[in-house]
């Protein structure tokens, strides 16, 4: 098994994932940002055109990173960070579904449709119009967010999730590209500083991070 791997904070979630369970894999690098994610042979191999990508060693391509963080888990279950019961691999599907649906798609979409938009307009059907009401409605759940984190370390509770890297991930990238963290989100500032100082947030950075004033 290889990981299809480049700039970006998607795949910097994966890294980080991987590194918190100890995982280390192959790596095949693809250049996102000269679009080579967009382009066969990859959109042969992922017809989604996205990063990252696994691919097993039977040439199956697993791609959209909270599947691939699944799998892996499965294949090295420990240390459980999505669960080592049905009941704690259910509330971290949950968790999941509520950043991803509910906080990190508008941010990603706020980002693609306006400072992001001369990468993506030959990429992806964009929505310029959408863009401030995306980024508006992340930070509205982000607030919702921060009532909750009250009392807790991570979202889950005691423990880092996989709801904790999605989020850290894209709110890293969203502030160096228009969407800053509002200081007024204490509970979410602390957590923020919390994932921060993990080392597997400073090594997952991908080397290109620094040339692209970008973190990802
Ligand atoms: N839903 C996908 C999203 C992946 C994604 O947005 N990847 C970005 C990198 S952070 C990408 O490939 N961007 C370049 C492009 O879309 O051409 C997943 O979870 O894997």
């Amino acid at each position: 098994m290889k990981l299809i791997d480049s700039f970006g904070p998607n795949p910097r979630m994966v890294r980080m994932f991987m590194l918190e369970k100890g995982i280390e894999l192959p790596i095949e690098e693809l250049d996102l940002l000269g679009g080579e994610n967009r382009q066969k042979p990859f959109t042969d191999r992922n017809p989604g055109g996205q990063m990252p990508a696994l691919e097993l060693d039977d040439g199956t391509v697993i791609a959209e990173t909270t599947t691939m963080c699944e799998y892996l888990e499965e294949k090295y279950p420990t240390p459980a960070i999505i669960g080592d019961t049905a009941e704690s691999r259910a509330v971290s599907r949950m968790w999941v579904r509520r950043i991803e649906l509910g906080i990190t798609e508008h941010i990603y979409n706020g980002f693609r449709y306006s400072e992001g938009l001369g990468l993506f307009k030959d990429r992806l059907y964009c929505i310029p119009e959408a863009a401030d009401g995306l980024k508006a409605k992340g930070q509205d759940q982000l607030k919702w967010l921060d009532d909750l984190l009250g009392g807790k370390d991570y979202i889950q509770g005691a423990n880092v999730g996989l709801a904790d890297m999605i989020l850290y991930c894209c709110l890293d990238f969203a502030q160096g590209v228009g969407q800053p963290l509002n200081p007024d989100l204490k509970n979410i500032n602390t957590w923020f500083a919390r994932m921060d100082s993990r080392p597997s947030a400073k090594s997952s950075l991908h080397a290109s991070s620094g040339a692209t004033g970008m973190k990802g």
